[in-house]
């Protein structure tokens, strides 16, 4: 059986949206390739956005997409679905598969998109056959190897959305892999990986050399109200073992001369003795390269040791998910279950080890008040961080926080507004107008960096703090 894997094309505001290799889409290709089936992969969003009327199209014209599926001559159609901006795209690659090879090919959706919205992927792209919820390795292979499956086996296949006598069913996703060190690496092999690699697209910095990502562990032991993440790797944290990802480190180093590494992970510290010896196998195998957790990194059980060897391992610096610098706000409102103290804790063993923290805020939560955000900018103020972002509450469905605004008739169920990129808020509290919550916006970081000015001018002079640009803080003070 053959399989071509495709990302689907999106239309988005901005030339230079923030693209890395999909390290889902590159999972799924290489465990069905070790399942036997014949695997490639298309992505058409690679190539230079298009200009349109409303932004960018980051996708190819129908011609194209025609002649690369006649080419590859596919029995299904896998389409990476990761955001709302993908939707028309997901039904615009079935659509051409359809037409252009056979309308009996199989369409399968997977992504961000199925995992949040269920059926709607269904309902709102009719070229497309079948789609998964969440992590779906596993599932999609037995799904692909078990054959001509009847109309009452599909019941049981664990998170698939189907079509059953005009009625869209989505089964519960419940199984989630165990033990990932039985995942093949991701199949960079089938792409075009130096395309990825070369890029620029950075983080924090890093991504201006050849850059790779790596997963080295999935999900989270938290449960932010805000959060969806749940519903593509469930609720527990799962890692691989240190030796499987220092295979992968090799791999990246040894056959793709990487240089910057973006440590994707939600909670790469969560147990400190595994990245404790994740970090010496680094130090003692002599692999260099530079890395980060553009996610934020677990504050819960960091100690010295630890944050030493991440410096000593080629870290360059860290982000931590304070959200607010009000305990209760964090904590009562949000869920996120951190301290303060924590948090200090933590910031200052990095501090110490000399690597760069940024701070990740989010702004306009609802029941924040004037208090709380005061509280917030002077505990904020209070640390020794060499960074902050701060984005706008967007209260993405499957989240608690959707649920709970739904309840209280805040928003409506169809809520789902154009996604930017956090810049401008897309939800506005009760009580709270917008030009406040924009004022605040401001406050918190005119504030931070008037109060940190010091330190920073010295992580610019040490040649540590690459990811603050003169562009950067004149927008952010100009704005
Ligand atoms: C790395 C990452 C990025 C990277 C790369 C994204 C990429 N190309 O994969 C970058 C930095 C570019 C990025 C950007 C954005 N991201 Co992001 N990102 C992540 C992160 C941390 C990890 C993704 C990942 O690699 N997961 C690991 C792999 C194994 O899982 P996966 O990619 O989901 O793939 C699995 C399934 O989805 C499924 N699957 C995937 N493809 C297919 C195909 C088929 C056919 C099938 C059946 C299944 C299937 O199986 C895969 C294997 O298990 C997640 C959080 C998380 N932990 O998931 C957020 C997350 C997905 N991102 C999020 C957001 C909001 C964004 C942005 C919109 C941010 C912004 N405002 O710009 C952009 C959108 C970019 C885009 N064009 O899609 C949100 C999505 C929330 C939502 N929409 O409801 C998440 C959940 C973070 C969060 N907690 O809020 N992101
Ligand atoms: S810490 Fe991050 S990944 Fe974990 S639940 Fe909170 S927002 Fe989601």
């Amino acid at each position: 059986m053959k399989i071509l894997l495709v990302t689907a094309p999106y239309q988005y505001p901005h030339q230079k949206a923030l693209r890395t290799e999909s390290l889902g889409q590159l999972y799924i290709a290489a465990t069905l390739r070790e399942r036997g089936l014949e695997v490639s992969i298309y992505d058409p969003t690679m190539g230079q956005p298009l200009k349109t009327a409303d932004g960018y199209y980051y996708g190819v014209p129908f011609d194209k997409l025609a002649t690369i599926f006649q080419a590859a001559g596919p029995d299904v159609i896998g389409i990476t679905c990761n955001n709302v901006y993908s939707l028309s795209g997901t039904e615009f690659v079935a659509r051409a598969a359809k037409s252009c090879l056979s309308k009996n090919i199989m369409t399968i959706a997977g992504g961000v998109y199925p995992s949040v919205y269920k059926g709607r992927i269904l309902a709102e792209c009719p070229s497309i056959d079948y789609a998964f919820q969440g992590e779906s390795e596993t599932a999609l292979a037995d799904f692909l190897c078990a054959g001509n499956l009847r109309p009452g086996d599909l019941l049981s296949v664990d998170g698939l959305i189907f079509r059953s006598n005009d009625e869209i069913k989505v089964n519960d996703k419940r199984h989630f892999i165990h033990d990932l060190d039985q995942l093949p690496y991701p199949a960079r092999d089938l792409v075009n990986i130096r395309a990825y690699m070369n890029m620029k697209s950075t983080l924090y910095g890093l991504g201006t050399k050849p850059t790779l990502s790596i997963l080295t562990s999935r999900s989270c032991p938290n449960q932010c109200r805000f959060c969806n993440m749940w519903l593509i790797h469930g609720k527990t944290w799962r890692p691989r073992s240190p030796q499987n990802v220092i295979g992968e480190f090799e791999l990246m180093v040894n056959k793709y001369d990487v240089q910057h590494v973006f440590v994707m992970d939600d909670s790469f510290s969560h147990d400190p003795e595994r990245a404790k010896t994740i970090c010496a196998e680094i130090i003692r195998k002599r692999l260099r390269f530079k890395w980060n957790t553009p996610h934020g990194i677990s504050v819960r059980k960091m100690d010295f040791e630890l944050a030493g060897l991440m410096k000593k391992a080629g870290c360059i610096n860290v982000c931590v998910g304070i959200e607010s610098g009000s305990e209760w706000v964090r904590n009562e409102l949000m869920g996120k279950g951190i301290s303060n103290q924590e948090i200090a804790h933590a910031v200052t063993c990095f501090k110490k080890a000399g690597l760069p923290v940024c701070g990740l805020m989010l702004l306009g939560y609802p029941g924040e008040t004037e208090d709380h955000f005061k509280e917030s900018v002077a505990f904020i103020n209070s640390l020794p961080l060499s960074l902050i972002t701060a984005s706008f509450v967007f209260p993405f469905p499957g989240t608690r926080l959707y649920d709970q605004l739904c309840e209280e008739g805040i928003i409506a169920h169809s809520f789902n507004p154009p996604l930017d990129d956090y810049l401008e808020p897309v939800f506005l509290p009760p009580g709270l107008q917008r030009n406040r919550l924009k004022q605040r916006y401001q406050r918190l970081l005119k504030g931070f960096y008037l109060s940190h000015i010091g330190q920073i001018a010295k992580e610019v002079i040490l040649g540590r703090a690459k990811w603050i640009t003169g562009k950067g803080i004149r927008r952010l003070l100009g704005s």
